[in-house]
């Protein structure tokens, strides 16, 4: 049997939520090493502070029989082929949606962090504000709008069929919404087919049952953040 580590952050669901998603949907067991062992910090810092080819320089890491993974996208990739969640022959057109969630999830984490990300956002504000409105108006409804022109009136983003990335676009949507209500509110009319891929995701037993549990974490200070200051509806 493959043995399934993931180690990531145990207070924000953040980028870990992506393969995390994957692995509860699939119903296998895994260790999620920092919120089950004591000191969860110290096992994520070691992890990553092993020397070897495997080494990763940023969770989420994923460890597979030993062997250490990092890359969000990379992650749901191979998860996605060793746990069935992406329809054969359809492998790479999933890894381009991944990455482009990746990338919509790095704009988001640089609405509040737009010059620094070890600097706190008290430390960037006005930059901040700038970005996000950016952000909100532009780029937001760009990538919007490019996921739901595929997702035709399917529930599924890929034409093959249910996927990992059908996982990660609620995520992606349910991060949103918590940071950008008013944005989302205003957005509402444009994602027909993204809020109907995210309520086939909910309908899955699997996720259904993980959602109602208390291994799924709320949002917080994470990457998505809420700040009403960066937040504000969006003008058709
Ligand atoms: N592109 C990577 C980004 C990884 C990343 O930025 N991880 C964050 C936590 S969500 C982190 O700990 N970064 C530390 C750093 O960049 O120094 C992915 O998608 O996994």
């Amino acid at each position: 049997v493959t043995t399934y580590r993931l180690v990531y952050w145990p207070s924000i669901p953040g980028r870990g939520e992506f393969p995390r998603l994957l692995l509860e949907d699939a119903g296998v067991p895994y260790v999620d090493v920092a919120r089950e062992e004591p000191d969860g910090v110290k096992a994520i810092l070691s992890t990553l502070r092993t020397p070897g080819a495997d080494a990763p320089l940023a969770p989420p890491i994923l460890e597979i029989d030993g062997v250490r993974f990092a890359q969000s996208a990379l992650l749901c990739h191979l998860l996605g082929q060793l746990l069935d969640r992406v329809p054969a022959g359809a492998e790479s057109r999933a890894l381009q949606l991944q990455l482009t969630v990746a990338d919509l999830v790095d704009e988001v984490h640089d609405t509040h962090h737009p010059i620094a990300s070890g600097l706190r956002y008290e430390d960037q504000r006005d930059e901040a504000a700038r970005r996000a409105e950016d952000f909100r108006s532009r780029r937001l409804p760009k990538f919007l709008g490019y996921l739901e022109g595929l997702s035709g009136d399917r529930d599924t983003i890929l034409p093959e069929g249910f996927s990992y990335v059908d996982l990660s676009l609620f995520h992606l949507l349910a991060g949103l919404r918590f940071a950008f209500p008013e944005a989302m509110a205003s957005l509402a009319d444009r994602t027909p087919g993204l809020d109907r891929i995210a309520a086939a995701v909910r309908a899955r037993p699997r996720v259904a049952a993980y959602l109602a549990s208390p291994r799924r974490v709320p949002f917080s200070d994470g990457i998505f953040r809420h700040y009403p200051e960066l937040d504000g509806a969006v003008s058709p």
